[in-house]
């Protein structure tokens, strides 16, 4: 492998990272522009069992979008209805949101992740409902809702500070915050395709006072549209840099667009090869994140897989009622069992343990 990595042009990047010495810019773009994906690859395998061996981690969770109605135009979106008069909007009663944990007492489910479209017509008790419904249902649930956009939706909406908004939600029940709307957070492509969420520095910022609160939370990537290879790596460089000022980020994950019924349906679905290299290049880039996660519903279960010797060490969970993606055209199932994820992960030579929303792990699980 030396010698391919040599022949692949970075043995350089390869001297700093033996070294401890952490990527810059420069290194990050040069990783994306080397043809060969197995010495990249390499690299990051080599980072991926520094931190983890063999462990592959996934946990057992519900995804619920309680509504899409959505006052956001992003380019990107399939999911959003902009009125609540479109035949294909809805908001889920507190009852019928609830009826989806009940429904689901047989499980041995640990999370629920909530995202939401922007809604302009809900009080924000809506949300603390939710929250505290869910808990009366299952004290010992996770709730890892609403994406740092949400907060500062509430927060704007409500008239309060995203301090208070944050506050709020956690007096009822909110454990962590999921990483979504992070998108592209140079402001070139955030300005386009999502032009009506708020900036990449409230994003930060909220994160930054989401950790300062003791919480946990992931940060996200959306690539493979409009985006250039330095504004990839621009993007992963911020979130490095929160990291190092509060260590609150427990994952990052890239997330593949999906062209179909959005308004950049002309584009192609990146490829396997790029979304292998995103997730490479992400082990690489950020040193100080624990978890590199392949969010199969994006990337597909086959890739998802692959990727475990490309920097991946975890795969999310079951996701079970999934629509964003779905609604975007994945043809993924709509949430896979333990045992499948368990299956994947051994016949990748890769060893599945369940863990909580935290990384706390129970045995590895039985194939
Ligand atoms: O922010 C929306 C993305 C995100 C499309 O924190 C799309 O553990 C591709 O953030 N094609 C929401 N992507 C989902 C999300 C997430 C997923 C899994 C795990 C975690 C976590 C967070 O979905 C949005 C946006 O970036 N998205 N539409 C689309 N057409």
């Amino acid at each position: 492998m030396q010698s391919r990595i040599r022949a692949a042009g970075i043995a350089d990047i390869d001297e700093k990272l033996r070294g401890g010495e952490r990527l810059a810019l420069e290194d990050g773009v040069r990783l994306f522009e080397c043809d060969d994906l197995l010495a990249v690859g390499a690299l990051a395998n080599r980072e991926r069992e520094k931190r983890h061996g063999a462990k592959t981690y996934f946990n057992f969770n519900l995804r619920l979008e309680p509504t899409n109605v959505c006052v956001a135009s992003c380019l990107f979106c399939s999911f959003a209805r902009l009125k609540p008069t479109d035949a294909a909007a809805y908001t889920m009663t507190l009852e019928k949101a609830w009826d989806k944990l009940r429904q689901r007492a047989h499980q041995p489910l640990t999370e629920i992740h909530v995202v939401n479209g922007l809604n302009p017509d809900l009080p924000f008790s809506y949300y603390t409902e939710l929250l505290l419904g869910f808990k009366r249902i299952r004290p010992d649930i996770h709730l890892k809702c609403f994406t740092a956009v949400e907060i500062a939706y509430f927060a704007d909406l409500y008239g309060m500070t995203d301090e208070q908004v944050l506050t709020e939600l956690m007096a009822a029940g909110l454990d962590s915050l999921p990483g979504g709307g992070a998108e592209i957070f140079a402001p070139r492509v955030r300005r386009k395709i999502a032009h009506d969420k708020c900036d990449a520095d409230r994003y930060l910022s909220i994160h930054r006072i989401a950790h300062g609160f003791g919480m946990k939370t992931n940060v996200t990537m959306l690539y493979g549209h409009i985006e250039t290879i330095e504004e990839r790596v621009d993007h992963m460089l911020r979130a490095r840099g929160l990291q190092d000022e509060t260590g609150g980020f427990q994952a990052f994950i890239p997330l593949a667009f999906h062209p179909d019924n959005n308004q950049m349906r002309k584009l192609p679905a990146p490829s396997a090869f790029d979304t292998l290299r995103v997730h490479a290049v992400s082990r690489l880039m950020l040193d100080n994140i624990p978890h590199i996660k392949a969010f199969w519903i994006a990337t597909g279960l086959d890739v998802a897989q692959t990727a475990l010797w490309f920097g991946v060490d975890d795969l999310d969970g079951t996701v079970q009622e999934e629509k964003i993606y779905h609604m975007a055209g994945s043809p993924t199932p709509e949430g896979v069992t333990m045992s499948h994820l368990s299956r994947l992960v051994r016949s990748a030579g890769r060893e599945p343990y369940e863990r909580d929303t935290f990384y706390n792990v129970k045995e590895p699980v039985p194939a």
